[in-house]
């Protein structure tokens, strides 16, 4: 028995997380005496579904993964804004030396960069005042937890449910209580007052309320039951026995303010997604996404050589030279994507004369990291600020 069918650090780190056409390349390149010195650009010709920007993510894995590979790095920040078209990655080296990282490279940035997104939309569609939590882990392999919710996290997530996701984002996990405790104990009730007793008192007690009856009935118990100290309860009701969830929120919230528990937040999880987020959002104070976060659709990068030996060169359809990406920091207008080596780029923004920014920097210089080395949250604190200064956290904002 192998164990989990996983590949290792090492095996990805030897490259061996690589489509046997690279391997095959590299030993025809090598049989041949054959290589040369090129640049090559990951780009996103298209994205999934009517997205119309998405949140790059995944560029830390892949510093790691070329650290001490003889190449050269630009690459945009994580958690920046990008287009279709944008150049988000530039590697520069010998071919032979990362031909076969390819692969890796791809899967280390297409899946990261979807959930970034999709949690970003999420973020946007909640709005900066509303609780967004990761609640998606169990929907993958449990061997990439901790990558699915840093991205879930960079991308505007205010916190993970998986503990050893929030030790790599040196956060506390966030959770509330499964149906299997109230099962277990057979009372909502009870299981709740047990939650409160022994589980340490900076945790904020949201009890489950849509075991057994009916959710009002369960919220306003609870709430006698814990009083002052019940922080909000979670209605995970399954879309077969929901019928109006909308209503039956507003049922809950009038009837715990009429008691005057107008403190206790509503918190709902099950198959949540960006629409069910702005329909309930008037009457909800905190959301667990997990499937629709935590199963993204990637984005669908590809690596093009586009200069080789110093000449412009790339396949057809595909614009050759090495380029950058020029950003107005004011009015975030369309941006310019002119070659690297052009001897001037504008350093105005036509639309508004604000400053004009290059998105692509330099990362690693011959295997050797050279960025900006930034905390999980640092990270989140400056994609949030990008999203509003895009405008997408303005109601009803163009996504
Ligand atoms: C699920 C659990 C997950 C939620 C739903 C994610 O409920 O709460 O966190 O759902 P989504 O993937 O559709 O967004 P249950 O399966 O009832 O699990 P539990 O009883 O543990 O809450």
């Amino acid at each position: 028995m192998k164990g989990f069918h996983i590949a290792t650090p090492e095996q990805i780190k030897a490259g061996a997380v690589t489509d046997v056409y690279f391997q095959r390349t590299a030993a025809i390149l090598d049989a041949k005496g054959l290589d040369a010195y090129v640049r090559a650009e990951f780009v996103a010709k298209s994205f999934p579904g009517d997205w119309d920007w998405a949140l790059f993510a995944g560029l830390e894995e892949v510093t790691h993964l070329l650290e001490g590979i003889d190449v050269n790095v630009r690459a945009i920040e994580e958690g920046q804004v990008f287009r279709t078209l944008e150049p988000v990655i530039e590697i520069e080296g010998g071919y032979r030396e990362f031909g076969i990282y390819e692969t890796a490279v791809l899967g280390l940035i297409c899946q990261a960069s979807g959930i970034a997104t999709r949690a970003a939309r999420c973020r946007v569609a909640a709005g900066p005042d509303r609780q967004l939590i990761s609640f998606g882990a169990r929907r993958m392999h449990p061997a990439i937890a901790p990558m699915i919710e840093r991205a879930a996290y960079l991308g505007g997530c205010d916190g993970v449910a998986v503990v050893a996701s929030a030790e790599l984002l040196g956060t506390d996990p966030v959770g509330t209580i499964p149906h299997a405790l109230i099962l277990v104990m057979g009372d909502t009730v009870r299981a709740t007052q047990a939650f409160d007793e022994v589980i340490e008192k900076k945790v904020p007690r949201i009890s489950l309320i849509d075991t057994f009856t009916d959710e009002k009935f369960a919220a306003i118990q609870v709430a006698e039951a814990l009083g002052g100290r019940l922080a909000a309860v979670r209605l995970d009701t399954p879309s077969s026995r929901r019928g109006d969830f909308f209503d039956i929120l507003s049922e809950v919230r009038w009837e715990l303010d009429l008691r005057g528990y107008e403190d206790v937040g509503l918190f709902v999880s099950g198959g949540i997604d960006e629409e069910a987020i702005r329909e309930l959002k008037p009457v909800v104070d905190g959301f667990g996404v997990g499937t629709h976060i935590s199963a993204a659709p990637v984005v669908d990068f590809s690596m093009d050589i586009v200069e080789i030996d110093g000449a412009h060169v790339a396949k057809r359809g595909k614009w050759s030279g090495a380029k950058q990406v020029l950003r107005c920091t004011g009015c975030h207008e369309d941006d310019l994507v002119p070659l690297h080596h052009a001897e001037e780029w504008p350093d105005r923004c036509t639309e508004c004369g604000g400053d004009v920014e290059p998105l692509l920097t330099l990362q690693m210089k011959g295997g050797v990291p050279s960025g900006a080395r930034l905390e999980p949250g640092d990270i989140r604190a400056r994609t949030l600020e990008r999203l509003a200064a895009f405008g997408f956290d303005k109601e009803g904002s163009a996504l």
